[in-house]
């Protein structure tokens, strides 16, 4: 690397494009990314934004670029050094968005720190219907926003024209609704699917998934004081208060037809739980759309936009979609994808854990666990097998009892005792959930699996030891 060539950062500045070539600098060395940019995973939009200049701030910003691989990746395209002086000239320009981050609490296990990404234990997420704050799980793409409850305004648009503005008081004067809802990120159970072959994204776990209290009022409401014309749009388009380097913001969208249907029950919750809405969560609004894929239930909501076309955003348009098992990185095309909204049937074994030791009581082993469906429907049956499937066990459901036909927005919890033969040292246990369209989930990750490691629902299945 030291007798590469240097550049000036007016020379590096000056390939910002294809057709000059695209180069970039991080830390001293100097890169030529041409090749790369649309292979990049993050969406080529994303990696041009630092063209011609400098990827530290945009690492610092999404930090899951520090591993080696990514490291020696981009070594094997430098092309030459900045000098010293305009290296550290570069650095001096660097802060840290995340310097003022929540506090979290310990239990929380970290998948990423910057952005923020952590879920609770399996065994805690089944201990309670409603899961406390403190515990669900957190998905930030972008560091928190600082909002204050007097300053916060969100805007309504119609095909990007502002109509209203609203504050926290004026939104407060429509009607108070609560909704029980589970929110799941669309890469929940991740980890799984991942053994059948390398993908990209977080790790989750089986965590990746709360049950809480939504209070706030109801989009519909909204939307029908705004007056919008249903027949004339498709789409409602959010945005949060969180940015990118550049000044974009997280957004997402929902078809209309969610949006303003009464029985969907969107909401543009101000409340978790009954308590005011934490920080992580969204503070002081966000859209909870019920039964579809975590990624649409925008946080610090800023605005909503009523539009023809889905919000173009890198998390509608060049994430969180799904694919055949065959397609790679180096053919996928994310337009032909249409954008995840309702989620399938999933079911998870919470407790006992993959090789955890277990004691056997009266011949039998206690299990528990999670099932859910998107778009509101219930779930009606949990199967649960230690024989690999020749036997089945139905499990005991915990259950929103309040919940009306179609809108079956909670999880079901759901435990199961299962006879095991005493003389086995170790038991492989399998569940599945079935949801009310008799959906059920695929039995392997085999056939389900895709690049971004989304949507996975297979059987969930673990070993445990037993004590002898
Ligand atoms: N909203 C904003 N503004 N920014 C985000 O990064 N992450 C989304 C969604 N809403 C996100 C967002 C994703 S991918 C998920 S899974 C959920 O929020 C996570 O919600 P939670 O952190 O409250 O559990
Ligand atoms: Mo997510």
């Amino acid at each position: 690397q030291k007798d590469m060539k240097t550049f000036t950062l007016e020379e590096v500045g000056k390939h910002d494009s294809k057709e000059k070539g695209i180069w970039v600098t991080f830390g001293q060395g100097v890169y030529d990314i041409t090749e790369f940019v649309d292979k990049h995973p993050g969406g080529s939009s994303k990696i041009m934004m630092a063209a011609g200049g400098s990827i530290d701030p945009f690492w610092m910003m999404f930090a899951n670029h520090n591993t080696s691989e990514i490291h020696s990746l981009l070594e094997s395209m430098r092309i030459g050094n900045i000098s010293e002086e305009d290296a550290k000239s570069n650095k001096s320009n660097l802060y840290d968005p995340y310097a003022n981050e929540p506090v979290r609490h310990k239990a929380l296990k970290i998948n990423g720190n910057k952005p923020f990404c952590a879920e609770p234990s399996p065994s805690l997420l089944v201990e309670s219907f409603l899961t406390p704050v403190p515990f669900f799980y957190v998905r930030n793409h972008l560091p928190v926003p600082e909002i204050e409850l007097k300053d916060y305004t969100l805007e309504l648009a119609i095909e990007g024209t502002t109509k209203k503005t609203l504050d926290f008081k004026a939104l407060n004067k429509y009607e108070k609704r609560t909704i029980t809802a589970a929110v799941m990120c669309g890469g929940n159970r991740r980890s799984e699917m991942s053994k059948v072959k390398q993908l990209k994204g977080i790790n989750w776990n089986v965590g990746a998934v709360g049950n809480a209290t939504w209070t706030g009022v109801r989009l519909c409401d909204v939307l029908k004081d705004l007056g919008v014309n249903e027949d004339a749009f498709n789409h409602v388009q959010f945005e949060g208060y969180d940015l990118d380097p550049s000044g974009m913001p997280y957004g997402a969208s929902i078809p209309i037809s969610k949006a303003i249907d009464p029985r969907a029950d969107v909401i543009l919750a101000y409340e978790m739980n009954g308590e005011t809405l934490s920080q992580d969560h969204g503070f002081p609004v966000r859209v909870i759309v019920p039964g579809v894929v975590g990624a649409r239930n925008v946080k610090w909501l800023s605005k909503i936009n009523i539009s023809k076309e889905e919000s173009q955003s890198q998390w509608q348009q060049g994430d969180y979609k799904g694919f055949s098992p065959s397609t790679t990185w180096n053919n996928v095309d994310f337009n032909k994808s249409p954008a995840i909204q309702e989620m399938p049937v999933v079911s998870a074994i919470c407790d006992p854990q993959d090789t955890d030791t277990i004691e056997i009581k009266n011949g039998k082993i206690q299990v528990k666990g999670y099932a859910w469906s998107g778009g509101g429907r219930k779930i009606i049956r949990v199967d649960v097998t230690n024989d690999k499937g020749k036997t089945w066990h139905t499990a005991d459901l915990t259950e929103d009892l309040q919940a009306n036909e179609g809108r079956h927005w909670s999880w079901s919890l759901w435990n199961v005792e299962l006879p095991v033969d005493k003389k086995s040292r170790e038991v492989e246990i399998w569940a599945k959930a079935v949801d009310s369209s008799y959906n059920v989930q695929p039995e392997s990750f085999n056939n389900i699996y895709n690049i971004r490691g989304l949507l996975c629902n297979a059987y969930h299945k673990i070993k445990v030891q037993l004590k002898q």
